[in-house]
């Protein structure tokens, strides 16, 4: 049934009439849906007119111009059970790392050999939490393969496919299409709009969605849409351009709680989030980079090392830390949520 809330989402963006033609992509194959009995369509049309009074209140303008809402988003609790945290895709790093794209935090020529050793601590430590990993090959042809987190987004049973906003990394999609394919069903993002799954930060009830040089407003759209017909709200940040992506320098280390980095996000632009009782640290912006962390139910948080302010923050506020050196990796601008898909 959740499959064709999906279709009809399509249908919506598509603009197409008739919902059992939409194409729904599962594993590497194209369904086609059945047709739906008369009590489903109806049902199905009432969520829509809900969808269309959601997105009609998202329009609505805010004061600081920054931040769009959606109507009813993130009842916040302290509840884990909407986070996956049992598998992990992870890839190996690219023969030719030396030749990923590296406009933000990287300040160095990325080093393949150096960058291998430093994947191999970070898919330790998500082993040492329980983490069943699931690896694929690193590929040559795709030097920044490794950040599997922008190539696609898990939503309850579903994986949003992006339309990558670099077009150098489009093909890195092919193969965790396929591997995420065989247990969860798969919903393309259409042409035209475009989003990297680093711009994606779940936040149990909600998704926070960074606009950015990598995700339009179509991308945004277009997820708030699907999310929105599987009960998520969202709620829209702009990212300044200055920043790769919004898990750049926002993350979760637990339901209820974000961790955001001055300077490249304000105290306005989470108000709304600060004012329905989220918890936000702030860590200072010349250690934005370690804003990206890792959280688990038991307690631990993984954080990059040699961000010390940033551990003693996270330490005080209750969590046990376990660091991994992401020297290596950030030299090609990727963080810790961004080596990861968790389903
Ligand atoms: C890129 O520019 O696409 C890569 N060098 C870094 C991607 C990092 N991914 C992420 O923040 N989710």
């Amino acid at each position: 049934m959740v499959g064709r809330w999906i279709a009809n989402a399509e249908v919506a963006k598509l603009g197409q009439r008739r919902w059992d033609e939409v194409p729904v992509l599962s594993g590497s194959q194209v369904q086609i849906l059945p047709s739906a009995p008369y009590f489903f369509q109806l049902l199905v049309n009432i969520l829509d007119n809900v969808s269309i009074i959601r997105c009609l209140l998202s329009c609505l303008p805010r004061a600081n111009g920054y931040v769009a809402c959606s109507f009813g988003l993130c009842m916040m609790g302290e509840e884990w059970g909407h986070r996956k945290r049992a598998r992990a895709v992870v890839r190996g790093v690219s023969s030719n790392f030396d030749q990923a794209i590296s406009s933000y935090f990287g300040t160095h020529t990325p080093d393949p050999v150096s960058a291998r050793e430093a994947h191999a601590d970070y898919v330790a430590a998500l082993r040492e939490q329980g983490v069943e990993i699931v690896s694929l090959p690193g590929l040559d042809e795709y030097p920044d393969c490794t950040f599997v987190e922008d190539a696609a987004v898990v939503v309850a049973d579903f994986a949003v496919i992006p339309v990558m906003g670099h077009p150098t990394r489009e093909g890195e999609q092919v193969a965790i299409q396929e591997l995420l394919g065989k247990d969860l069903g798969l919903i393309q993002m259409p042409e035209g709009a475009t989003m990297d799954g680093g711009d994606v930060v779940f936040f149990d009830d909600c998704f926070l969605l960074g606009k950015s040089t990598r995700t339009n407003a179509a991308g945004i759209a277009f997820f708030e849409q699907v999310v929105g017909d599987l009960g998520y709200g969202t709620m829209t940040l702009e990212v300044p351009d200055s920043t790769l992506h919004l898990t750049t320098v926002c993350s979760s280390p637990k339901p209820g709680m974000l961790v955001a980095a001055e300077g490249h996000l304000t105290p306005e632009q989470l108000a709304p989030l600060a004012n329905n009782g989220v918890e936000i640290l702030w860590v200072p912006n010349e250690e934005a980079y370690a804003a990206n962390l890792i959280g688990f139910e038991n307690g631990v948080v993984i954080i990059s090392a040699d961000y010390p302010i940033t551990k003693r923050i996270i330490e005080d506020a209750g969590f046990t830390t376990r660091s991994v050196d992401m020297a290596h990796i950030r030299a090609a601008d990727g963080s810790l949520t961004c080596c990861s898909i968790f389903y």
